[in-house]
């Protein structure tokens, strides 16, 4: 299959890696373009990978039969609507981020209106060290349509888990996103009020349930099937202690002072409550509360 991944951070280059190995073409897409991208991962399905990959040809992008998106969700918009005037109509577009929301930014534009588009969460852990992604954890890549036309790219699943294994299909990927969605919620703004390992949290179990609570309210009036209260609070809590010895994505964005991805997650959140009449107190002050330490940057990076 001729795929390109967008966005070469540590995610980015794991797909990379896996899909090269199974002898797809694979190109990168960087932001500032270059010729070639230099993927080394330390240990991918067990071995070392290293190999130069093509980065940002055109006549491939053009060609390509898959666009795995691996950036940021506050970048997605932007970058894939810059690329939509060159992809094939039929090229399945997968965005794997934390956070919810960037679809709905893009079926709002033209070009993408009735583009196959699908959604993917991944729970394997990797991290870059210098040159290097490190594959600290296997884990599982959840994948499923978020429009109409995206439903008869089922057979995507099998491609994937041949490659980078566990990936699984869901018609229904909308109820796994919003449980991704309450952790996020949950542990990443916490970990920054907290200044904190995911781990630590566990120290505070009355302000865990306070927010869980509220996403717990916003999940109900979405009608996000199958879940209890104590149900979302117990998968919150096996989270933590999953992940207890991670600095959250957000811990490391406010630290480097990076722009985090605070709208698409508590953000989001709150868009949907106030659609619904909802207030969400403990969740309006960690979001006003990233927001400040975002103000207080000296300058931002990406
Ligand atoms: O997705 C994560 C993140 O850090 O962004 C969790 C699940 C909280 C793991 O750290």
């Amino acid at each position: 299959m001729k795929i390109t991944v967008l966005g070469c951070g540590s995610i980015g280059k794991l797909w990379v890696a896996a899909l090269t190995r199974q002898s797809h073409e694979v190109q990168g897409w960087l932001r500032i373009p270059q010729p070639f991208l230099d993927v080394s991962v330390d240990n991918i399905n067990g071995e070392p990978f290293y190999q130069r990959i093509i980065a940002n040809q055109l006549e491939w992008l053009k060609q390509s039969e898959l666009l795995i998106v691996c950036l940021k969700s506050w970048q997605v918009s932007d970058a894939v609507n810059a690329l939509l005037p060159y992809l094939s109509a039929q090229c399945p577009i997968l965005l794997i981020h934390n956070g919810m929301g960037t679809a709905d930014e893009l079926t709002a534009t033209q070009h993408s209106i009735s583009r196959p588009i699908l959604q993917g969460i991944i729970t394997h852990g990797a991290y870059q060290q210098g040159q290097d992604v490190i594959h600290t954890a296997t884990g599982i890549t959840h994948i499923g349509p978020l429009n109409h036309t995206a439903q008869q790219y089922s057979y995507l699943a099998e491609t994937l888990h041949h490659a980078l294994p566990d990936v699984a299909w869901h018609n229904d990927i909308h109820t796994i996103s919003w449980l991704k969605l309450a952790v996020n919620c949950v542990i990443n703004p916490l970990t920054v009020y907290y200044q904190c390992r995911n781990g630590d949290l566990l120290r505070y179990p009355e302000h865990i349930q306070k927010i869980c609570d509220e996403v717990y309210l916003v999940m109900e009036r979405e009608g996000v099937v199958p879940t209890s209260q104590a149900h979302l609070h117990g998968y919150i809590i096996d989270t933590i202690e999953q992940t207890a010895n991670n600095y959250s994505s957000m811990y490391q964005d406010v630290k480097y002072q990076r722009h985090t991805e605070i709208d698409y997650i508590t953000g989001y959140l709150l868009r949907r409550a106030s659609e619904q009449g909802l207030v969400l107190p403990e969740n309006n002050h960690l979001f006003q509360f990233i927001k400040q330490q975002e103000g207080n940057y000296d300058h931002i990076s990406a």
